[in-house]
């Protein structure tokens, strides 16, 4: 019997043949959504068979396995990453033309998978692509929420959260596994007896108790068998579990659960909620692993031979207390072993350096929700204090303290229980090092490493951007799609005039790509001859969209001022969520769209200078937006910025990074040279400086720097709004609140090179030779590097072999 995807004929007979059957109609019959999800069913049938294949390397090469536990992983759509992957795009394009469809039409059926906030759960996604094309067997766990984050609607210029309906046609790529299940407790308390041998027994008594149900993905590699696993967790009821005469509260709370990616953590049950996800997350992943593990050897004692977790961030932290309650209470390992086996399991990620996103929980609600694990984490600090104060080092115990004044510290736990503590660019892991986590780095200086993050260049090089791609094929072969190192080859042509004006070309298609999408969606005209200037990321003071809106402010004022004053044409874009609750950043985003109004109707200046805010940014819409960029914002205030990821993105599709020395965009910097991007602004040393020696008052700065006053005065003087407290917040920041990003301070150092981008820019040659130079220096960013730095320098998986 011939394969599905064998030729477009066989692929159209089995899509007439599947959709029929499915439906109980003729082909012909059946509306899109039918077919989409026809088509989606023949995907996975065909993943299914490379799925087995993995599986059986795995247990016959006795493969050692990554589980990733992450939050979040924004994977956005699989269709045409899964079908190109798959290496069967054209036949199912060719195949469906010949059915009088267009394969655009069906790809974009597809909602986004927005399981998640930003960066991070992106970098999990980008991870998940390029574990299974590196041949390495790397799983994903986390939940199934129903609800993404939230879709933003602009309404009167201000951010409007509706639900997410991501499972809107159903999720064409998940497998159902009821059998995967397991019981998760909350509440209650414990007790124990002595058994016949003597051995304490420990009882927990649970008040609520659900049921995880497994739904799989597969995570489907680039022209390999490897297929691994996406696994998301729902919660259902436990039949057994029912509080008698409280159904309806019980099933509430069992929904909750995976309702939402974050829930409102402005009450104290909300954030006790996402405690509660977190557990059940966890709880639910190490049951399978450890099934799993002993479905294949005999005893837990290889488990950290053959199993490494990864802990995205703080929120899977519990893994580390989890896994010695089920080593300690359901195998009976002494405390010492299982401390072993946990310790060399687990290693941590940390990525992010702001205060408020390092985890803390209240001893108080980790006792009431999670009486066993509280018990042990208290013992895992009673051990720690007791490890540091024999190293002579009881006065520095405060600050590397699990549990310090009533709360639970989960960054502390997550070094004290790991083997591997990394950052996620050089600048941050080095931050981690001196100064977050300095006395644990005196502790265990070897813990402590850099990964630079990465992104798949599949998705955001070659799906994303076929006219580049084609442009590369053409000059450079194709070796760098599976080596993307080898994009390097590129720079013999940087001089080259022929393929600097294809390049040009390029980008002027994919200008036209996003200008049409926002003429569609926006009624809003932009030139794609002008600087196509993007800033797309989460909505956060640090940042700084901020600077880049007030530097708008401050052309528009200075156009109407100056007749002779005329900049070269320029497309501001901005596209980014704000949390619900976070009023400041809700201001800025209103602030953006007043000036957008304002700016696009002026006669005067409207050929000059337009402002676009696309909302809802989504996966979907960084795919159109980072290739059409010539200039990539990356500009928070140095030392506050991870890593980044879109700065990548945009540098792979030949963008030049306006931006700061910080996260990634040091290491940008450092493969493109100076010479190749805009650095500006205060250095991490200059604002520690300020910081420490008190040396930076706004209030004064913006008194010396008039260009500055009459931006900032702007804001409640009428300019742009009748109402002076409109923008009150932002004003209070910048000048009441000595403006903790250093907004003023780098204000004339932006506005100085935004001048000499437009400069730069004019010169449409030497433009696109730097823009050349950053693709070809791209390569290192591409995940599949930093997939193999993580598994050379802590995971050490085995390669399948096919
Ligand atoms: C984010 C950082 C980014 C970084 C991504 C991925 C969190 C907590 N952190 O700079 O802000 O690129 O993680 O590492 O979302």
């Amino acid at each position: 019997m011939p394969n599905t995807f064998d030729s477009k004929e066989t692929f159209v007979e089995k899509l007439k043949e599947t959709t029929s059957d499915m439906y109980g109609r003729d082909f012909e019959e059946t509306n899109t959504i039918q077919r989409y999800r026809a088509l989606g069913s023949l995907i996975l049938e065909e993943a299914g068979v490379n799925w087995r294949i993995t599986k059986n390397a795995v247990k016959k090469q006795q493969a050692k396995q990554l589980y990733y536990f992450s939050m979040e992983f924004l994977m956005g759509r699989l269709m045409t990453s899964n079908l190109m992957n798959l290496g069967v795009y054209d036949v199912v394009k060719d195949g469906l033309e010949d059915l009088g469809m267009d394969i655009n039409e069906l790809e974009e059926l597809e909602s986004d998978a927005g399981l998640g906030n930003g960066g991070l759960g992106r970098l999990a996604a980008c991870f998940m692509d390029s574990l299974a094309s590196l041949n390495y067997a790397g799983n994903g766990n986390c939940i199934r929420y129903r609800y993404g984050l939230f879709k933003q609607e602009i309404v009167n210029n201000e951010q409007v959260e509706l639900p997410d309906c991501w499972l809107k046609y159903g999720n064409i790529w998940e497998v159902w596994k009821p059998h995967h299940n397991a019981r998760v407790k909350f509440g209650g308390y414990v007790d124990g007896y002595m058994n016949e041998n003597g051995k304490f027994v420990v009882h927990h008594h649970p008040d609520f108790v659900v049921r995880a149900v497994a739904y799989d993905e597969p995570i489907i590699g680039y022209h390999t068998p490897t297929t691994n696993t996406l696994r998301l967790w729902d919660a259902e009821v436990d039949e057994e579990s029912v509080p008698s005469g409280q159904l309806n509260k019980y099933l509430q709370d069992v929904s909750a659960l995976t309702t939402n990616v974050y829930p409102d953590d402005s009450t104290q049950e909300g954030k006790e909620l996402r405690l509660k996800q977190e557990y059940f997350f966890v709880c639910a992943g190490i049951d399978a692993i450890i099934t799993e593990h002993l479905r294949r050897y005999p005893s837990l004692d290889n488990f950290a031979d053959k199993v490494a977790i990864q802990l995205n961030d703080t929120h899977p932290v519990l893994v580390i207390p989890e896994l010695m309650r089920v080593l300690m209470d359901e195998y009976d390992y002494n405390w010492d072993d299982a401390w072993q086996i946990v310790t060399n399991t687990v290693a941590y990620t940390n990525h992010t350096v702001m205060a408020e996103a390092l985890e803390k929980w209240p001893v108080e609600t980790v006792k009431k929700l999670l009486p066993r694990l509280y018990m042990i984490i208290e013992e895992i600090d009673r051990r720690w204090k007791f490890d540091v104060d024999h190293r002579g080092l009881c006065a520095i115990y405060p600050n590397v303290a699990i549990i310090r004044e009533g709360n639970v510290h989960m960054a502390n736990l997550a070094i004290v229980g790991s083997h591997s503590v990394n950052g996620v660019a050089a600048l941050h892991s080095k931050i981690l090092v001196d100064d977050v986590f300095k006395d644990f780095a005196r502790i265990y200086p070897d813990h402590f490493n850099n990964k630079t993050n990465g992104i798949t260049h599949r998705r955001w090089l070659m799906y994303s951007n076929p006219q580049l791609t084609a442009l590369l094929d053409d000059t450079i072969g194709t070796d760098y799609k599976t080596d993307p190192r080898q994009l390097e080859k590129l720079m013999d042509y940087v001089d080259d005039p022929v393929v600097q004006q294809r390049f040009l070309d390029v980008k002027k298609e994919r200008k036209k790509i996003l200008a049409k999408y926002i003429k569609d969606t926006l009624d809003i005209d932009v030139n794609i001859d002008s600087i196509f200037d993007c800033q797309a990321k989460r909505l956060h003071a640090y940042k700084r969209q901020l600077l880049n809106i007030m530097h708008v402010m401050y052309l528009y004022m200075r156009m109407k001022e100056d007749r002779n004053f005329r900049i070269y044409p320029r497309t501001f874009i901005f596209s980014a969520k704000a949390a619900p609750s976070y009023y400041e950043a809700k201001e800025i985003i209103k602030l953006i769209n007043i000036v957008a109004q304002r700016v696009n109707n002026d006669l005067e200046t409207k050929d000059f200078l337009r402002v676009v805010f696309i909302p809802n940014y989504s996966v979907s819409i960084a795919e159109i937006l980072m290739n059409a960029a010539d200039v990539s914002e990356q500009i928070s205030t140095a030392g506050k910025e991870a890593s980044g990821t879109g700065n990548m993105k945009y540098m792979m599709n030949g963008a030049l990074t306006l931006g700061t020395l910080d996260g990634a965009n040091v290491e940008i910097v450092g493969q493109v040279g100076e010479e190749n991007a805009k650095i500006f602004g205060l250095h991490v040393e200059d604002i520690n400086h300020l910081k420490h020696e008190n040396a930076y008052n706004s209030r004064e700065f913006y008194n010396q720097h008039p260009e500055v006053r009459k931006v900032v005065d702007s804001l409640h003087n009428g300019y742009w709004a009748q109402n002076p407290d409109e923008f009150r917040m932002i004003y209070n920041d910048l000048i009441m609140n000595n403006d903790e990003y250093f907004v003023l301070a780098d204000f004339n150092a932006y506005m100085k090179a935004q001048q000499e981008v437009e400069a730069m820019y004019r010169d449409q040659s030497h433009w696109a030779k730097m823009m050349l130079i950053n693709i070809a220096k791209s390569g290192y960013f591409s995940s599949d590097r930093t997939i193999q730095e993580y598994n050379d320098d802590i995971w050490h998986l085995t390669k399948l072999k096919y």
